[in-house]
């Protein structure tokens, strides 16, 4: 039986979009690692923005741009202690994960050389592989891949034969999304640290589902979507400790970003400006605020606890059917199965699955060196959220069932 803290009724009363059919079908939504759904809390938080006070920020003395300007630095705060980082400055407004990590690899030219050594985890994401790759060719440093096991865990063993007086940086996701694993990082920080690297964590899986102090950890850079949080698209954070926020040189130029400029010289805002070159995303930041008050209020160690029933349900179910595997059993995961079914592509499992009203997603997840470590095409990706029911996953197996029956 799931036992919960939580009243998931009451709970999907917010998210309007649940209520819709497809294909005449009630809608399933089991395609949260790619995006989550935003409750209606979120969306008045937009319709005020913009029917009381839409205006630029930072610039105007009128009373609408000191509204906008003060939701906003609000929205900071509420993300600053979201995250439990020690400085609201330390918190960069960015249009998500990608934008933070590609921020942190640009400035990272400065201090990275020739033969240096930048490690990444064998289960990353593109987005924190490739700004890493483009580093390295810029610089001539060397990208070291840090391997994992079957199961989709790490091996710590060779992760600590990697490290070197060389190693600069260390990059890894604190949940993979194409596999769920939960990674070590309270181990992996301090080991970098050890031999002097610096360690950035992308969170775009684990912030939804865990809850993170940036302190606790001592992670130099973590990084979120809003997207994955309830919240908006285009909008996400840079957490960076507050010494190498100060040394990285800014990623863009432009207004908002300066202290003075000209044309012989240009000095640069403090922190966190110095970062946030044009006009922002000013709703949208305002909206990831709203979107955390809405976790708050859940909390997230119950949304952890609940997710957990979840997965072990659905893990359970999933392993019945004849012909499953399921990628990723690492014992420490987030409620994310990858899996395919014996002699079925992947695709078409997924194509089926929709026309019985049930979002999966299906492919590479982004991660074609994960699907090529285990020499396949793809996957389908079940990602499961608090508003999601042990009822959703029996309609989602008898769906497979009859998916499967079609195909076979
Ligand atoms: N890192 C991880 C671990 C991710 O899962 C994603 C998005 C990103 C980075 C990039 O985040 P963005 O907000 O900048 O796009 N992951 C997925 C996914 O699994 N399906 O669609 C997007």
């Amino acid at each position: 039986m799931i036992k919960t803290l939580i009243d998931i009724s009451r709970i999907r009363e917010d998210f309007p979009i649940l209520k819709r059919k497809v294909n005449g079908n009630p809608l399933i939504y089991f395609d949260n690692a790619a995006t989550s759904q935003t409750p209606k809390q979120v969306m008045d938080s937009i319709v005020n923005y913009y029917s009381n006070y839409n205006a630029n920020i930072h610039r105007g003395v009128h009373a609408l741009a000191q509204e906008a300007t003060e939701a906003y630095e609000g929205a900071r705060n509420k993300i600053q202690h979201f995250f439990n980082a020690a400085k609201a400055c330390e918190i960069i407004f960015t249009s998500g994960t990608t934008h933070s990590i590609n921020l942190v690899a640009n400035g990272f030219t400065t201090f990275i050389k020739k033969g240096d050594e930048v490690l990444v985890s064998a289960m990353e994401h593109h987005s924190n592989i490739v700004p890493w790759q483009m580093l390295c060719d810029r610089t001539g440093a060397i990208l070291r891949v840090i391997p994992m096991n079957e199961e989709g865990v790490l091996l710590m063993d060779k992760y600590q034969d990697l490290l070197s007086d060389n190693t600069k940086l260390v990059v890894c996701n604190h949940v993979s999304n194409a596999l769920g694993t939960i990674n070590p990082i309270e181990e992996i920080i301090p080991m970098a640290h050890a031999v002097g690297a610096a360690v950035l964590v992308d969170g775009a899986q684990s912030s939804p589902h865990i809850k993170v102090d940036v302190q606790k950890l001592d992670v130099d850079f973590y990084t979120a979507s809003a997207h994955k949080l309830c919240g908006p698209t285009g909008v996400g954070m840079l957490y960076g400790k507050e010494e190498w926020l100060a040394k990285l040189p800014p990623y863009q130029g432009g207004g908002e970003m300066i202290s003075e400029v000209t044309f012989e010289k240009t000095t640069y805002a403090d922190l966190p400006y110095k970062f946030e070159a044009g006009t922002p995303n000013i709703c949208g930041g305002i909206a990831f605020g709203a979107a955390l008050d809405y976790l708050n209020t859940i909390g997230l160690e119950a949304i952890e606890e609940y997710e957990h029933e979840l997965l072990t349900y659905a893990t359970d179910q999933l392993t019945q059917i004849e012909g499953v595997k399921i990628y990723g059993t690492s014992k420490n995961k987030t409620a994310v199965i990858s899996f395919n079914i014996q002699g079925i592509h992947p695709y078409d499992i997924g194509t089926l699955i929709d026309k019985m009203g049930i979002a999966v997603r299906t492919g590479q997840h982004c991660a074609q060196p994960v699907m090529d470590y285990y020499k396949i095409p793809g996957t389908i990706r079940a990602s499961f959220s608090f508003y999601n029911t042990r009822e959703e996953i029996d309609q989602f197996i008898k769906a497979l069932r009859k998916a499967k029956e079609m195909l076979q």
